[in-house]
């Protein structure tokens, strides 16, 4: 997905580069979760693709908050036909590329955030977790 760099809450930047999990802690984008950080803005009702890499040796489950996606593909391939209805939480593989479209098109907030996370719980206590806002 798109890389949070460190300019300061509110100003994730959305170049697109050195994103994923790993990074030798148990980081989104090269960040661990911060609460006075928010790591994405969404423009309200836009089509987002967003690019899940795994560089870690194990298995996150990523989930999203306010909205549901679909599986674009899994390392170019087209997902299999389990994978290929609504979600809100796909499994991302060591060195896998998932590719996950979705739009938001509710609570439009630029003050509240919503999650994104690793949905393993040990995960997202040490960190592994974003924000985004709604614009
Ligand atoms: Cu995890």
């Amino acid at each position: 997905m798109r890389s949070g760099e460190d300019a300061g809450p509110g100003r994730g930047s959305r170049n697109g580069r050195g994103g994923g999990f790993g990074g030798g802690q148990f980081s989104i984008n090269g960040r661990l979760m911060a609460e006075n950080f928010i790591n994405e803005r969404i423009d309200f009702n836009t089509t987002e693709i967003w690019e899940i890499t795994n560089t870690s040796p194990m298995m996150h489950p990523f989930h999203v908050h306010n909205g549901q996606f679909q599986i674009l593909d899994r390392n170019g391939s087209p997902p299999p036909a389990n994978e290929m209805g609504w979600k809100d939480t796909v499994k991302v593989g060591p060195s896998e590329l998932v590719r996950i479209v979705m739009r938001f098109t509710d609570f439009r907030d630029e003050e509240n955030p919503y999650m994104y996370h690793c949905h393993i719980l040990e995960h997202e206590d040490r960190g592994m977790m974003g924000q985004f806002v709604i614009v």
